[in-house]
Parts: structure tokens; C-alpha cells; sequence
């Protein structure tokens, strides 16, 4: 295999074998030579930098700035086009990203002002570029933690082409595949799987906007991304569902996709998903395979290079007799290299012998079967597969002059898997408990999807004799 397969070339074909429709986004069509001409112009002025800031819409011009980064060499930071002012400044200071590439966000005083670097879609250059280290750092993904602000992930382009290779392989993933999704661009799923997946397997993209059902249904499709609660959107728009019948998979991710939703949709569309699991720290690490057995509830087996275990809370060893619970704990080659400046949360993160410990909670069974059980924190959310921390948003939600004392928990909903639920106890003497304005408040500091669903007002939290908030009872 030629050093440019071996590492991150996201375009991975030869030139000759052009590809008129490649990626289809926002209205455009671009052929596998519009995006490398276009990408390589970017490339040339880019190169100088070390790291810059992408705010990931999803569009032509973000996929082009990527790609064109990418074959640069330089580290992009892909940044929420719906995070506000506070969000925003923390992943800019934290990046130190030196520039944005392609279209900066409206200013805002609380944010860094850097230059702009301007993507233009129509611009083409041929050099061929040498391939950068495949150590170095491809993105920086900024990811909820339980408390703080969110940590950027390090993630280097050894990392994700493996990450994509092992996916390939288990999906039977091929150039002859359309795949279509309508996720946003800031995160594994939708930015390195379903962005640079294509573009390195070398099959066609299409990417949705929005990930609707009728969208889903129109763009015909092969291979099919969703979060579980674009499938549960789905099954409900039945007519929809069954334009999906031609497809060859439909893949589900992110969060559980509830069992209801899985045999709903083998029903409409006659194909039996396939569940695959991950993080931004890790990359996609379990799934079940285009060739193998596809169970409701269960994640599958290790893709290529993985290797997982069970972990009880004294570290011991838990067997993998498909009862006993444990802490889930990876390795392989698609993992992440560390966090951002965070020795310290870095650290953590490892065994001393070198295990990445998800706080995912799961159980194998003797066929090494896996089955995500849930997450040993409940400071840990995921609503529509956005991962959320309470933390960041009590945060926010306690600089309110009407709130004295907040909790955050993720309620189980049928659409969203959980539902962001702030339990709220009022300032006395303060303003009057606005719930909209709380709201507005989260979507605007930090962004539109961190934003509670309902805000409760209450006269005090449950807690321990430690004083600790006991998040569980407000689950109930
Ligand atoms: C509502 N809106 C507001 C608002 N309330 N805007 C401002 N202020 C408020 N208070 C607007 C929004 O801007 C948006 O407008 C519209 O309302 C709907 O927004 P929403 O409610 O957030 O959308 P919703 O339909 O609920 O989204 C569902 C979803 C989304 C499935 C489309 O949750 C989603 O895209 N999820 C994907 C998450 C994902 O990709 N995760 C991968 C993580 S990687 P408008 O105009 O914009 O519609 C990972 C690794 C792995 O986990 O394993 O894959
Ligand atoms: P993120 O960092 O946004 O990628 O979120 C990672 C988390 O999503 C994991 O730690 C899991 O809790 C959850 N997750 C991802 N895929 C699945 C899945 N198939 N089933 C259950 N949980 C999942």
C-alpha cells in the first residue's frame, strides 16, 4: 500500500478514477476533482499554520476547508455553528486555533477575534503535496466531560484512518456504497465517520442537512448513518421508512438504540440495523458486521485492533459470561492520543497498563458479544446523541440571579433517549423563575442542543448526609 493509503489521505483514490458526484451537501455536487483542486488551493494557504478553527456547518465550504487541512498537515478544530459566546471562547483560548478557516461566526466581544482564511469553492491547484507525519494531530474535538468545560480530544490521522479502515472492514464498506446521513460536522460520527469515511473508502457522499426521515428516504442511499433518534423519526414516518428498503445498511450509533425502534425498523425496511459503538476518545471501537449476527440491544464484537475487557470497581477482572457488569475498558490503534492540555484528565483516563476506561458500563458474553448497560456517571447526558455535561450547564444556569441551587439530569425520553432536565431551586428575595429564559440562557452561553428541555422548580435537592445532590431521585 502506498504511504499516502497507509496514513490519513481522505481522498485516497488515484486521480484518474474521478467521481463526478462524490459529495453532495448544501446544494452543491462536487466530484472527487473539484474537491481535491479545491482542497489543495486551501492546502497552499493554509500551510503556514498550526492549528485552525472550522465553524462546522454543514456545507461545501466546511468539507472543502477540512480536507484541505488535512493535506496541509494542520490540525483543524471544528467548532459548533450553534455554540455561543462562552462555548465558543473556551474552545478558541483552549485550541489556541490561530485563524478561522472558511466563514467566522458573527463577532462577539467575548470571544477571540482571529483572521480569516477564505475557502473559495471555485479555486483549484494540482501540486501533489507530500503526506504529513501520520502522528500528527488531525482534529481537535471538544467533548463533555462531567464537570468543567468541554476537553479537547486529540485525535492524529494514524488514529482515524485506522479508525476508518477497521469500519470498512466490518461493514464491507466499499467505493461501490452512497452513503447518506445528516449529521452535524463537529463530531466522530458525522465529521470523521461520515466525512473522511467516504472520502478514504472512496464512496459517494450525500449528506442531508437535516437528518429527516423524508431526506433519508429521497436521497437513496446504500449505506445509511443515524443517532438513534433520527431512526426512531423514522419508524414513525412509515412511507419513509420503506423508501429504504433498497438500501444495503442502515447504521445506528452514539446512544442505545432502544429495541422497540430496532424491530420497528427491520420491519419497515426489511434490514436489520447494525449497532456500533464509540466515543470521540476512541473512535468507533465495537459493532456488529455486514457478514455477522445483529442483535437488539447489542453493540457486536471488537472491530480490527481492538481489544476490550471488564473491569469491576476494584479493578479486578470481570468474566465475560454475558451477566456480569463492569467498567468497559479499550485499546487499539484508533485511539486518541490525549487531552488538550489536561495532563491530569489525560492521566485518568488510562490504566497504568494502558487501558482507556470509557465509564461506559457494559457486559461480554462468551462469544465476546458486548452490550452497552449505561454510563457509571449520571453527570454524563446524551440527548439525540449529543453528549452533555451537567456541569457545564449548572454552571451557567447558577450565574442566574433567580437561581440559588441547580441539578441537571438526563430523564429518559422516547425521542431524544434523555431529555436535559434542570431541577431548579429559586434565590429567595431573587427575580421570579423564568423558565424560557433559563433556556435561552444555556442555548445562547453554551448551544442550542445543551439546552434544558424543561426547567422544575423545586424547594431543595435530595441529598446524602455528605451533603452530596443525589441525582438518582430525581430521576424517578
Ligand atoms: C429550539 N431552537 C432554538 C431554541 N429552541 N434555537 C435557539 N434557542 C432556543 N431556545 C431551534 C434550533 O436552533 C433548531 O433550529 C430547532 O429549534 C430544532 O433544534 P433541536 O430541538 O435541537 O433539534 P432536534 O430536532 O431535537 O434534533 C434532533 C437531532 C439532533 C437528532 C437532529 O439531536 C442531532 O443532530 N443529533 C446528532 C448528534 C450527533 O451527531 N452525535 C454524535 C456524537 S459522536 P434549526 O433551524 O436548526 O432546525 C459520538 C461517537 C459515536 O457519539 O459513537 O458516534
Ligand atoms: P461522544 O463522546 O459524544 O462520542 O459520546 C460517547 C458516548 O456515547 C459513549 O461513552 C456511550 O455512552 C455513548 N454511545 C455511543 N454509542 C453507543 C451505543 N451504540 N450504545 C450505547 N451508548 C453509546
Amino acid at each position: 500500500m502506498s504511504a499516502l493509503l497507509s496514513s490519513l489521505n481522505p481522498l485516497a483514490v488515484a486521480r484518474g478514477d474521478d467521481v463526478p458526484d462524490a459529495v453532495r451537501i448544501d446544494g452543491h455536487t462536487l466530484s472527487r476533482s473539484d474537491l481535491l483542486g479545491a482542497a489543495t488551493a486551501v492546502a497552499a494557504r493554509v500551510a503556514r499554520a498550526e492549528r485552525v478553527a472550522v465553524l462546522a456547518t454543514p456545507t461545501a465550504s466546511t468539507i472543502v476547508a477540512v480536507v484541505g487541512a488535512l493535506l496541509a498537515g494542520v490540525t483543524v478544530v471544528p467548532v459548533p455553528p450553534d455554540s455561543g459566546p462562552a462555548e465558543r471562547a473556551h474552545i478558541l483560548n483552549d485550541s489556541g486555533a490561530q485563524a478561522w478557516l472558511g466563514a467566522a461566526p458573527e463577532s462577539d466581544d467575548a470571544v477571540p477575534q482571529l483572521p480569516v482564511i477564505a475557502v473559495r469553492l471555485h479555486a483549484r491547484d494540482w501540486h501533489a503535496l507530500p503526506e504529513p507525519d501520520p502522528a500528527r494531530i488531525a482534529f481537535v474535538l471538544y467533548t463533555s466531560g462531567t464537570t468543567g468545560a468541554p476537553k479537547g480530544v486529540l485525535l492524529s490521522r494514524r488514529a482515524i484512518a485506522a479508525g476508518i479502515d477497521a469500519l470498512a472492514e466490518a461493514w464491507d464498506w466499499t467505493s461501490r456504497d452512497i452513503l447518506v446521513h445528516g449529521l452535524p460536522l463537529f463530531h466522530v460520527h458525522g465529521l470523521i465517520l461520515g466525512v473522511l469515511g467516504p472520502l478514504r473508502v472512496g464512496s459517494r457522499l450525500i449528506h442531508t442537512g437535516k437528518p429527516t426521515p423524508q431526506a433519508y428516504a429521497e436521497a437513496r442511499g446504500t449505506l445509511y448513518f443515524g443517532v438513534p433518534t433520527v431512526w426512531s423519526r423514522v419508524v414513525e414516518d412509515e412511507a419513509s421508512a420503506r423508501a429504504l428498503r433498497g438500501a444495503r445498511l442502515l447504521v445506528s450509533g452514539s446512544a442505545p438504540l432502544p429495541v422497540p425502534v430496532f424491530e420497528r425498523l427491520r420491519e419497515l425496511t426489511g434490514l436489520t440495523p447494525i449497532e456500533r459503538y464509540g466515543m470521540s476518545e476512541t473512535m468507533l471501537t465495537l459493532s456488529t458486521r455486514a457478514d455477522g449476527e445483529r442483535r437488539p440491544g447489542w453493540v457486536g464484537t471488537p472491530v480490527r485492533g481492538v481489544e476490550t475487557r471488564l473491569r469491576d470497581e476494584h479493578g479486578a477482572d470481570m468474566p465475560h459470561d454475558g451477566e456480569s457488569i463492569g467498567v468497559l475498558q479499550v485499546r487499539g490503534p484508533m485511539l486518541f492520543d490525549g487531552y488538550l492540555n489536561r495532563p491530569d484528565a489525560t492521566a485518568e483516563s488510562r490504566t497504568d497498563d494502558g487501558w482507556f476506561v470509557t465509564g461506559d458500563v457494559a457486559v461480554i458474553d462468551p462469544g465476546g458479544f458486548h452490550r452497552i448497560v449505561g454510563r457509571e456517571s449520571t453527570d454524563l447526558i446524551k440527548s439525540g446523541g449529543f453528549r452533555v455535561g451537567a456541569g457545564e450547564i449548572e454552571t451557567v444556569l447558577l450565574g442566574h440571579p433567580a437561581v440559588r441551587e441547580v441539578a441537571v439530569v438526563g430523564v429518559p425520553d422516547d425521542d431524544l433517549g434523555q431529555r436535559i432536565v434542570a431541577f431548579v431551586v429559586p434565590r429567595p428575595g431573587g427575580p421570579e423563575v423564568d423558565e424560557e429564559e433559563l433556556v435561552n440562557l444555556v442555548a445562547q452561553q453554551l448551544s442550542v442542543h445543551k439546552r434544558p428541555r424543561e426547567v422544575r422548580v423545586v424547594q431543595d435537592l435530595p441529598r446524602n448526609a455528605m451533603g452530596k445532590v443525589q441525582k438518582k431521585l430525581l430521576l424517578g
